[in-house]
């Protein structure tokens, strides 16, 4: 069973594939990668980071994959350095996932309802249409709004509904509760605890955990039940552990979590 997850090489920064690799793997899926970029850092927070934009060489190595007849049963796509890439992992798409495999997207955009560096409007409308062939997307809050202009959750959501059929959105805060608001025939809420604070790459845990989850067959909601215990428990422990929140999530020592659950 092989998991192929699209996304960059923040070399620091605990983010993309530096924690996809080891959240997947650890739900005991093989995890192949498709590398969008090279970073030296995220883009978040931190000054004078590298940044090699690797979309010629994804060609090449889809090419090779192809000629080795890959294919795999679940592709995860995440940060996607600029809109042809976008056109490229539909490609990717067709090529080589299994007949009856999982597409899911994370379409990676912004926070704080402010796009991340380099990204704009166009970037964004491209990223809905990749969105439009995903079974399941994960937006963030602010993800949900860039996608679809609608500040209510449950607006946004229907929205979302309409071009995929399982859309999630992962962290929803209202002046009394945190919620993660998803789809599933109909509109459904989670209860999530809520800490103060922003988390950077949180998201990117989230999503490699849900993408370990469902690639063991667990439910919608079991799958989103385990991966916001997984990441709550990060947040907790980076709450203690890390000052600069800038280095991400805290994770490692929950990894129990995943393979307590996914043991043989
Ligand atoms: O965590 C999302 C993300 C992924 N990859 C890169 C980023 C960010 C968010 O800032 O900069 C390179």
């Amino acid at each position: 069973m092989r998991v192929l997850a699209i996304n960059d090489i923040s070399c620091v920064g605990k983010c993309s594939l530096t924690v996809a690799l080891p959240v997947i793997s650890a739900c005991g899926a093989t995890c192949d990668i498709l590398p969008t970029a090279l970073l030296s850092t995220h883009t978040g927070g931190f000054e004078g980071f590298t940044f090699l934009d690797l979309s010629s060489d994804m060609e090449k190595i889809a090419d090779h994959w192809e000629s080795l007849g890959l294919k795999f049963d679940l592709i995860y796509s995440g940060y996607l350095g600029n809109r042809s890439q976008i056109e490229f992992v539909k490609k990717v798409k067709k090529r080589f996932l299994k007949e009856n495999g999982t597409f899911v997207v994370d379409p990676v955009l912004g926070d704080n309802f402010k796009f991340y560096k380099g990204f704009d409007e166009q970037f964004a409308r491209d990223m809905l249409s990749l969105c439009g062939e995903a079974d399941y997307i994960l937006p963030n809050e602010t993800e949900s709004f860039l996608l679809t202009g609608k500040r209510d959750y449950s607006e946004a959501l229907s929205m979302l509904a309409k071009i995929c059929p399982h859309p999630v959105i992962t962290g929803a805060a209202t002046d009394s509760s945190y919620h993660i608001y998803y789809w599933d025939e109909g509109e459904c809420r989670l209860p999530i605890p809520r800490v103060e604070g922003a988390f950077h790459g949180a998201g990117d845990v989230f999503a490699s955990a849900f993408c370990g989850c469902i690639h063991n067959g667990l439910t919608t909601e079991e799958a989103l039940s385990l991966t916001a215990e997984f990441c709550y428990r990060s947040v907790l422990r980076t709450q203690r552990e890390v000052p600069d929140r800038r280095y991400g999530l805290s994770y490692e020592r929950e990894l129990h979590i995943l393979t307590d659950r996914f043991k043989a």
